[in-house]
């Protein structure tokens, strides 16, 4: 059996115990995993404050881009290893790892390698009150050891968003992917070697959260800095763990977005891209709309193109390029989906399509699957509207009038993203203005460019990320002021 080893200090290491990593398709283990103790994150941690000290935060810029274009290099050189544990390890379809994942994270380290190369810093010239000046400029240093906790959704793209960023500001990371999906974290530890990134700078621990390298990583009072993507109420207790040592965070947290389609809007195309909004990923990515609304007078035709092409899409093995679903990411979360899938028929929703899980008749059955579902019918009240289930199921509600569909959006304590699907662009604009997220996109969906801020408001998260959101976030500025 396969071990999945933690890095330190450009060394691959075990833990004192393992745990399993499991293939959602079909519940097979793939790995053992190394669990890292409190010895080991110390270990990490050590690694990676002797490297900040040593060469990489001194190293001219141009250098350090330099070596980012490589590890790009070194994820596209490995496209295919990096695709095949990325499907093994979430179950999402060989397509989707091939055309977003694995792209993405070699663009994470392009597009971070350019920005520092280009990023200024603020200047002013100061007028004192005697009658001279001063001159007044920021400097840009790396924040230190920055730990780095990921989910199970999107592995590497959402990993390496961060360490990107990160080590172009000169900063050093010790990162712990989710337990669930941790290949690609060890394996972009290979192609960190390859390029030639100093030991200590990237350090990989794995593990769980609480008592375990999530928490012992969060609370070292050796880390500077903590950068976290995953549940609101995870983002909670990390923020407890970090209060007492003042430790900056950026967190990019949950949602329960929604979709707002008008009767004027491009209906192929609003079926196919709320559609997409909904299932991909089996719904598990934090932009996901889990809530449609539907201006009246074509609610009845919306639901029903909606309804045809979930049922059209094709669940299967992920490796099969016909598949368009995978599993669910484990069983404990097939259940929880599951649970609400009873729990929106209890508060009366009438089922348009789903509800269950699927049954193949081969080793599938195994894996942790669930139907594409919609609802409609609940009340706005609704836990099934109110709560974010992170799977392949929205609810649908009409509207009749561009007020109420903007109420009825911003009546969440989440505030992630919203997708708005009209052919009025002055009505686009407008009610995007209106809109209490992060981030609006018009007539598209998780339609990305990396120099844009990225985050969300209420309990979808602090901070933005992004371009220079990034840079700031991941640097101190000292603010030098001198007489002149
Ligand atoms: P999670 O919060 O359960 O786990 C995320 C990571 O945190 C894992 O690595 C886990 O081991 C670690 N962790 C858990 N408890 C911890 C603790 N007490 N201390 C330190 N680390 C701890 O999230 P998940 O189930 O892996 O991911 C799904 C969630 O992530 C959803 O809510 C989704 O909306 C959210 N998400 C948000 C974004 C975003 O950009 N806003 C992106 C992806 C996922
Ligand atoms: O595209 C990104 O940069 C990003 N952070 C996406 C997050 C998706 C959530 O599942």
């Amino acid at each position: 059996m396969k071990s999945i080893l933690n890095y330190i200090d450009g060394e691959f290491v075990r833990g004192k115990r393992e745990f399993a990593d499991v293939n959602p398709a079909d519940g097979s283990e793939i790995a053992q995993v190394e669990e890292a103790d409190q010895d080991v994150v110390d270990r990490a941690v050590a690694s990676a404050r002797r490297a900040l000290h040593a060469d990489w935060g001194r190293i001219p810029v141009r250098e350090r881009a330099a070596l980012l274009h490589k590890i790009a290099d070194g994820i596209e050189r490995r496209f295919d290893c990096f695709v095949k544990a990325e499907v093994a390890d979430t179950g999402k379809p060989v397509t989707l790892a091939s055309r977003l994942d694995v792209p993405r994270a070699a663009a994470n380290f392009r597009v971070f390698a350019d920005l520092i190369k280009l990023a200024g810093v603020e200047s002013f010239q100061t007028e004192t009150p005697d009658g001279k000046a001063a001159l007044n400029y920021a400097e840009r240093k790396p924040l230190g050891v920055i730990g780095i906790i990921t989910p199970w959704n999107l592995p590497l793209l959402l990993l390496t968003w961060k360490v990107a960023p990160a080590l172009a500001c000169g900063n050093t990371v010790v990162a712990k992917p989710s337990e669930e999906t941790p290949a690609t974290a060890t394996l972009l530890a290979e192609v960190m070697q390859e390029a030639g990134i100093p030991n200590g700078v990237y350090n990989v621990v794995h593990g769980f959260g609480p008592g375990s390298a999530g928490e012992f990583l969060t609370q070292h009072p050796d880390v500077n800095a903590v950068t976290f993507t995953g549940e609101s109420r995870t983002g909670a207790a990390i923020m407890r763990t970090v209060a007492s040592s003042v430790k900056p965070v950026s967190f990019e947290l949950g949602g329960k977005n929604a979709a707002i389609v008008f009767a004027d809007c491009d209906f192929e195309e609003t079926v196919n891209g709320v559609s997409e909004a909904v299932f991909m990923n089996t719904g598990q990515v934090c932009l996901c709309a889990e809530r449609v609304y539907v201006e009246r007078p074509i609610f009845e035709r919306f639901v029903d193109g909606l309804k045809k092409k979930a049922e059209g899409l094709r669940l299967g093995a992920p490796t099969d390029t016909a598949t368009d679903l995978g599993p669910l990411i484990s069983a404990q979360h097939r259940d929880k989906v599951l649970s609400y899938y009873q729990l929106a028929r209890d508060e009366g929703a009438a089922v348009v399509t789903g509800g269950g899980a699927p049954k193949f008749g081969n080793r599938l059955d195994q894996g942790f699957y669930v139907q594409p579902t919609i609802y409609t019918g609940l009340p706005e009240s609704a836990r099934c509207v109110k709560e974010e289930i992170f799977g392949p199921v929205c609810h649908v509600a009409p509207f009749d009038s561009e007020e109420e569909a903007v109420a009825l959006a911003n009546d969440t304590k989440y505030g992630l993203a919203a997708s708005i699907w009209t052919t009025n662009l002055k009505r686009g604009h407008r009610v995007a203005h209106k809109m209490n997220v992060g981030i609006t996109w018009v007539n598209c969906w998780f339609l990305r460019d990396l120099r844009t801020p990225f985050g969300g408001v209420g309990l979808s998260g602090i901070g933005r990320e992004g371009g220079i959101h990034s840079l700031n976030f991941y640097s101190e500025l000292n603010n030098i002021c001198v007489r002149l």
